[in-house]
């Protein structure tokens, strides 16, 4: 077994529309503990650290526009496998084709073309989950 780390986001839509409880407590009934939880309104800065890979891309800057839009729960969460085991839990990028029984697939509002509306982020290796946590947890 491999204890990990990851950076879960709930992203303003999910903090929005009141789901950070349910998707809190999805990550938790998977057996995942919960190390730290902290509402932050993102800084432009910290959104071109996070996001830095996707500049340049058509999306980047409607994505870094919708990050800015209200404050996101930002999380870390530890556990047996965590960082695929969240993105498992996630679902596919774009809620319209992700599958029932994940968050972005149950509770992911088809908005057209807005993917980036799709409620949570969640690290998708070691080397990002430890880089993202210093972005969102610079004090840790
Ligand atoms: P993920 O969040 O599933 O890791 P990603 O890292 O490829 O996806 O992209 C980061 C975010 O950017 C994603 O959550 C939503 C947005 N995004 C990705 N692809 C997009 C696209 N084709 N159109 C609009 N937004 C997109
Ligand atoms: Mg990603």
């Amino acid at each position: 077994s491999t204890i990990e780390r990851t950076l879960i986001l709930v992203k303003p839509d999910g903090v929005r529309r009141g789901l950070s409880g349910e998707i809190l407590r999805r990550v938790e009934a998977k057996g995942y503990t919960l190390a730290a939880v902290e509402l932050v309104h993102a800084t432009p800065d910290q959104l071109a650290t996070h996001y830095a890979e996707h500049e340049g891309k058509p999306f980047y800057a409607p994505l870094v526009d919708f990050m800015l839009s209200g404050p996101t729960l930002a999380v870390i969460a530890e556990g047996d496998g965590v960082i695929a085991g969240f993105r498992s839990l996630a679902g596919a990028t774009d809620p319209t084709a992700a599958a029932p029984g994940t968050i972005r697939g149950d509770l992911g509002r088809d908005w057209g073309l807005k993917v980036q509306q799709n409620l949570v982020h969640g690290s998708d290796s070691p080397e990002s989950a430890e880089r993202e946590i210093g972005i969102w947890f610079p004090q840790s």
